[in-house]
């Protein structure tokens, strides 16, 4: 027998909705941890209102899947996506790190480019207290879509989201950047810092991040790669190509820097990966 538990409409509302968007029953059982329900209470609310046995809630890990194991790290040297045929050509152990070919065609390299054209600014980066500042570490410029703000953008999102089993609404929106000669990202990590003081509202949406993508729009003359000083390793930027890399909180071994571009220009699209699914309010 579990125990015996009062569902409010409003809650059951929540748990119908919820999984109807695309969560998983995981994913709907940690966001209930994190509003403070009792873990096995949340079980039998959400068995009762999903009509599912309680047996098979009971064998599903309500915490978070191991350390660096939140997305699927992809194997096969050419992976079909949705009918788009990514290719995998480097594949690093720690951190889990995959170069991947053909992640965007040549076309969706080139309409990303004019879309964001018009909207740069000047890159920021998010500062300790969670405000995003302007940072002489990063001189590009830049601009985010919203998620799955065109047809184009969503059908990004959703190829990435099923290449790396992760809901696409675990992705902050696509960012573009713009680097010129002698630009640059010097290294940092994705991940935000526990120990600062903004970690609590940079992470209120979403949690922790856990992956990046980085997709090289087009293919600079000379420099511009991205590079991973831990490991020895710079990811060449070439259209189309792009490196994902996976992380925890803390991981050293995520340090990454887009190198100077020594000559022509570099334009990436970036996509983050949270914890657990992501809006702002700001951007969508
Ligand atoms: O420009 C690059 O190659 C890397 C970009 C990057 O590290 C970032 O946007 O977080």
């Amino acid at each position: 027998m579990h125990p015996r538990t009062t569902i409010t409409p409003e809650l059951r509302d929540w748990i119908l909705t919820t999984t109807r968007d695309g969560h998983s029953v995981v994913d709907v059982l940690q966001l209930m941890k994190d509003s403070g329900y009792d873990p096995r209470q949340s079980r039998s609310m959400v068995a009762e209102v999903l009509k599912l046995p309680l047996a098979a809630l009971t064998a599903q890990p309500v915490s978070a899947p191991p350390r660096g194991q939140r997305t699927r790290h992809p194997e096969a040297p050419e992976i079909n996506v949705d009918g788009h045929r990514v290719g995998v050509s480097l594949s690093v152990g720690v951190p889990s790190l995959r170069v991947l070919e053909n992640m965007l065609s040549p076309q969706e390299c080139d309409e990303l480019i004019a879309l964001a054209q018009p909207r740069l600014t000047r890159a920021l980066t998010v500062a300790s207290d969670g405000s995003n500042q302007v940072d002489q570490r990063r001189t590009s410029e830049g601009m985010f879509f919203g998620l799955n703000e065109l047809p184009l953008v969503g059908r990004i999102e959703q190829r990435l989201a099923t290449l790396l089993d992760l809901p696409m609404n675990h992705g902050e929106g696509l960012q573009i950047l713009h680097y010129l000669p002698g630009q640059e990202y010097e290294p940092h990590f994705d991940w935000f810092d526990p120990q600062q003081p903004g970690y609590d509202t940079i992470t209120a949406a979403g949690g922790q991040r856990i992956a990046s993508v980085v997709m090289y729009l087009n293919t600079p003359e000379l420099g511009g790669g991205t590079a991973f000083p831990g490991l020895g390793l710079t990811v060449t930027a070439r259209r189309g190509t792009a490196v994902y890399f996976a992380y925890e909180g803390g991981d050293q071994t995520s340090l990454h820097a887009g190198l100077p571009v020594q000559r022509g220009e570099k334009w990436i699209a970036t996509k983050w990966l949270r914890e657990r699914p992501y809006r702002n309010p700001r951007r969508v």
